[in-house]
């Protein structure tokens, strides 16, 4: 089967956006609003197997004795509280750019010469994307991305499929035509349960996960070292060669730390 296109996750697989990005900002909403409430790097690590931001803070809420005690008073203490978390997002990220992870941008451009497309399949808002896209400065072109599925574009998140099968049906292609790039254990399982083979480098907060049925997975784009299965070669950065050499294998790899 032909590769035809390169489906990627867009928090902790093209850059590093959660801890000093996201969660960072979920801070500041919080005392925008006079709570308390403050994620520490470990707690924000730990809530991160719920998808999406909303949904992160609804799930914490229980933990809390001064959340609201009604369900609709906590979704809509949740709606706010996104809602400003997305606009200091975009803020801090005017402010000063996350950068794209190693070896994200030779491997989009390389694929974008070859013929390639492009699709995004977050389960983050699109106001995010569009925020890294304008901090980067023309790095990272939204016009590259032929299909952008976002979180609003889903009725289920991560780790349920609808992202991938929207952006299959988007692109016109069958999962076999296509790889996706992943960070997370949620995200990969996303990509399989749509039958769409996945690469991973596992995101800082996701480097302690077993990941199972890869097509591939190793620390950095940026570099072939450590890769399973490993590369033709052993030098330089992970290449749209070595992506359609383990397309075509179609070899699944388990990994546990
Ligand atoms: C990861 C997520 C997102 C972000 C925050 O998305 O779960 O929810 O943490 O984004 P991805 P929102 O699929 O890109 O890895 O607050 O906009 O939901
Ligand atoms: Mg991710």
């Amino acid at each position: 089967m032909k590769l035809e296109a390169l489906i990627w996750d867009l928090d902790g697989t093209l850059a590093e956006t959660e801890r000093d990005g996201h969660r960072v900002a979920f801070n500041r909403a919080f005392a925008d609003l006079g709570l308390s409430w403050q994620w520490s790097e470990a707690r924000y690590g730990a809530l991160l197997h719920i998808s999406g931001g909303r949904e992160r803070l609804l799930h914490d809420m229980a933990t809390h004795a001064d959340a609201p005690g009604l369900p609709a008073e906590r979704e809509a203490l949740a709606r706010e509280l996104h809602r400003r978390k997305n606009q200091h997002y975009a803020s801090l990220l005017a402010d000063r750019a996350l950068p794209l992870r190693e070896g994200v941008l030779p491997l989009l451009d390389e694929a974008l010469s070859a013929g390639l497309r492009l699709a995004l399949a977050s389960t983050t808002s699109r106001s995010n994307w569009q925020a890294l896209v304008r901090a980067l400065h023309g790095k990272l072109r939204s016009e590259d991305f032929g299909v952008q599925i976002c979180g609003e574009d889903v009725s289920c998140k991560k780790p349920h499929p609808e992202a991938y099968l929207a952006a299959l049906e988007c692109l016109g292609l069958t999962p076999l035509q296509a790889v996706a790039f992943e960070d997370s254990p949620g995200g990969a399982t996303a990509a399989q349960a749509a039958a769409v083979p996945v690469i991973v480098t596992p995101g800082a907060y996701f480097t302690h996960c077993s990941f199972e049925g890869c097509l591939a997975i190793g620390a950095s784009l940026h570099q072939r070292s450590g890769w399973r299965p490993a590369p033709s070669k052993a030098e330089g950065r992970v290449t749209l060669d070595d992506v359609r050499h383990w397309h075509a294998l179609a070899d699944h790899v388990a990994y546990h730390p």
